[in-house]
C-alpha cells in the first residue's frame, strides 16, 4: 500500500430534470439521430409521411452548437441514419406498407429513393455533416442499438453516459433512449436539440423521460450541457 492518497475526483454536472446529470470524463457520447435529409427537407421521408418538416429546422442551429462543444471537448461523437439496404432486404413488410405516405420507402423522389442508403436524401444535412472520423450507425430501425453494432462500440469505448440528440423526440429518439436505459446506461436528453413533426408530442415525450424520478433518463436544454463542459473536474 502506498503512503500516497489517492486523488477523487467529481465529474462536472448538468442542471437536468429530475436531478444533476453527471459527467464523467471518457465516459460520455453524444449520438446525433437521424438529423437526415429524409427527415429535414421537403420531399423526404418526412413529408411523405404527411408532416410539416419545416417545425424540425429549429433543432439545428442549437445542435450545431452543441456538436462543435462536443467536439472541442474530445466527446465521442457518433451520428445515426435511419434507412435501408437498395433491395429493401432489410426493411420489414409492415414498415413498407404502414400508414398512408404520397411516397413508399425505396420510391424515388426528389432526394434519391426514399430512405435508402447511398441516396442523398438518406445522408445527414449539410450543417451537422459527421467529420471523417466520426462513427456514423446505419439502422433499419427506429432504435440505434437493434440491428447495429452500437452497443458493442460504446462497451469497447468504455462509454456510460449518453447525450441523445436528434429526430424526432417520440420516435427514434424515445426508441434509442429507451433502449439505452434497458441496457444501463445513464442518458440525457437535449431538449432543444431534439425535434418532433407534433409540439405536443415534443412536450410529452421530453415529460415523460424524466418522470417518475427519471424512469427513462434525465432532461436539460443545450445551455445547461454547454455550461457543464466549461465545469472544471473538481478534485474532492
Ligand atoms: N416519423 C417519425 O417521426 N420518425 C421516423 O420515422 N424516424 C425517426 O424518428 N428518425
Amino acid at each position: 500500500m502506498s503512503d500516497i492518497p489517492s486523488v477523487e475526483t467529481s465529474p462536472a454536472t448538468v442542471a437536468a430534470e429530475p436531478g444533476p446529470f453527471p459527467v464523467p470524463e471518457g465516459k460520455v457520447a453524444l449520438i446525433v439521430i437521424d438529423m437526415q435529409r429524409d427527415f429535414l427537407l421537403p420531399g423526404g421521408f418526412g413529408e411523405t409521411l404527411g408532416n410539416d418538416v419545416s417545425l424540425l429546422q429549429q433543432v439545428v442551429p442549437p445542435l450545431a452548437e452543441v456538436l462543435a462543444a462536443a467536439r472541442e471537448s474530445g466527446l465521442l461523437v457518433i451520428h445515426t441514419r435511419e434507412g435501408h439496404l437498395p433491395d429493401l432486404s432489410d426493411c420489414p413488410p409492415a414498415k413498407l406498407k404502414r400508414g398512408k405516405p404520397s411516397q413508399r420507402i425505396g420510391d424515388v423522389g426528389p432526394h434519391g429513393r426514399i430512405l435508402i442508403r447511398g441516396e442523398y436524401g438518406h445522408d445527414i444535412i449539410d450543417e451537422l455533416a459527421p467529420l471523417d472520423d466520426e462513427i456514423v450507425i446505419d439502422k433499419p430501425g427506429k432504435g440505434a442499438f437493434y440491428a447495429t453494432e452500437l452497443g458493442t462500440i460504446l462497451r469497447e469505448a468504455g462509454i456510460t453516459h449518453l447525450i441523445v440528440t436528434g429526430v424526432t423526440t417520440e420516435v427514434c429518439v424515445h426508441t434509442t433512449v429507451r433502449e439505452a436505459n434497458d441496457r444501463g446506461y445513464d442518458v440525457l436528453v437535449l431538449s432543444d436539440c431534439v425535434g418532433s413533426y407534433f409540439p405536443d408530442f415534443q412536450r410529452i415525450g421530453l415529460d415523460m423521460v424524466a418522470a417518475q424520478g427519471g424512469i427513462f433518463g434525465w432532461v436539460a436544454d443545450s445551455a445547461a450541457f454547454l455550461q457543464a463542459l466549461k465545469q472544471p473536474v473538481l478534485s474532492a
